[in-house]
């Protein structure tokens, strides 16, 4: 028996592929280099780990007339806590009394959530949310992508895009249109176009409403490319609401550097576009995006500066809440991507509502750190950024104390 496992990893899009060769399996990859990635909060090694502890398990119980595909296999973070592994594909094999040259094979597909358990300190598998999709009735979701370049808002003709086995490329108005994907939540759309970093981003597919969503791709070269230490976050989402406006805080010139500093802080916004640090590239007031901010190094630095960023979106006007919005936040750090997307919740209000994104600590030397907060208030536009002062309180968000690591 010898079965391969593919994921790709979302930060670079490479593949990682644990070899199952005579029921041992090896993981040839780089080990240090992927236990070092903070943006999950969990190693993706461990999460590898934890998955072939779940598909081994089954393996052993059906013997010979089983089988474990991975070919379509997928893997991303959620959350700080959480990742989500699609498409894993089990066969069973049984015999037909009736015919026995020709035995009945069931095919299941799974998409398996893991959370970390901090007792343990492993990403163990949350089998209560796995979803069997071996029911073709659901292959009846809509969706229309409309790709946008992220430095500017303009449409991107001759994208590729690409949703479960299904692919399209958009035309003159940035425009890919599906038909018959398979509903599910947290459903992967990637997208590629000449000169643009390739990306991906997730969002919900509902068979019962017309599905939205803005996916924005950001230059790799000429004008509007990253260049080395700069850092970016790309707001998308779908038609509704309107306007959802992203807000970026973090240490002004003045600033010590340190992380308690509230007093010398920038604020950058639709209303206050640009600081010597940080840019609103685009502001979108009507739907799908994109929202860009770029964050710099000082002049005559190569590093950022040090102190604390925060990354919020505010629900500025329009129908929808931002837990319904479609919205995806993609960072852009160091070669990496990592998706944000909003945490469901049925008490967010519309508009005046703040979703706190996530924080960057940056060091002395540049170093930064990326902590996922993923947290609702309310706040008018300008108090977004508040008055309110005092460690682990800044800005009057969520504890930046209880996130640091123990
Ligand atoms: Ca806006």
């Amino acid at each position: 028996m010898r079965q391969f496992v593919l994921l790709t990893d979302h930060f670079n899009g490479t593949s990682i592929t644990p070899v199952f060769a005579g029921g041992s399996f090896f993981i040839p990859i780089n080990h240090e280099a992927y236990m070092n990635k903070k943006l999950f909060g969990v190693s993706l090694v461990t999460a590898l780990l934890a998955l072939v502890a779940l598909v081994m398990a089954p393996t052993a119980a059906v013997a010979q007339n089983r089988d474990i595909s991975f070919a379509s296999t997928t893997g991303y973070g959620q959350s700080a806590s959480t990742i989500m592994i699609n498409n894993i594909q089990v066969s069973f094999t049984t015999t037909n009394p009736f015919d026995p040259t020709h035995p009945t094979i069931q095919t299941a597909r799974y998409n398996v959530p893991f959370a970390f358990d901090q007792t343990t300190l492993h990403l163990v598998p949350t089998l209560g949310g796995a979803q069997d999709h071996s029911d073709t009735s659901s292959l009846c979701a809509g969706l229309t992508v409309t790709v946008r370049s992220a430095a500017n808002g303009s449409p991107l003709s001759g994208a590729v895009i690409t949703v479960g086995s299904s692919t399209a490329t958009t035309n003159t108005s940035g425009v890919a249109t599906f038909s018959g994907l398979r509903s599910g939540s947290a459903v992967l759309i990637s997208a590629t176009a000449a000169n643009y970093t390739a990306t991906s981003r997730t969002t919900d597919l509902s068979c019962t409403i017309g599905n939205s969503v803005g996916l924005s791709l950001s230059p790799s070269s000429g004008t509007g490319a990253l260049t080395a230490n700069q850092v970016r976050v790309v707001l998308t989402w779908g038609e509704n609401p309107r306007d959802l406006d992203s807000h970026l805080t973090g240490p002004s010139s003045a600033s010590s550097g340190s992380l308690t500093d509230t007093t010398n802080r920038f604020h950058v916004y639709y209303s206050a576009t640009t600081t010597d640090v940080a840019k609103l590239d685009t502001d979108d007031q009507n739907g799908i995006g994109p929202e860009t901010i770029t964050i710099s190094p000082p002049s005559g630095r190569t590093t950022l500066r040090a102190g604390l960023y925060r990354y919020s979106v505010h629900h500025f006007l329009g129908s929808a809440t931002i837990p319904t919005s479609g919205a995806s936040a993609t960072l852009y750090l160091g070669g990496r991507q990592q998706e944000f997307r909003p945490p469901a919740s049925s008490s967010a209000g519309g508009s005046s509502t703040v979703w706190t994104v996530f924080e960057l600590a940056v060091d002395a030397a540049g170093g930064v750190t990326v902590y996922p907060v993923n947290t609702y208030s309310t706040a008018s536009a300008s108090a977004v950024r508040s008055t309110a002062t005092g460690y682990g309180d800044i800005e009057r968000g969520v504890d930046f104390a209880r996130l640091l690591p123990k």
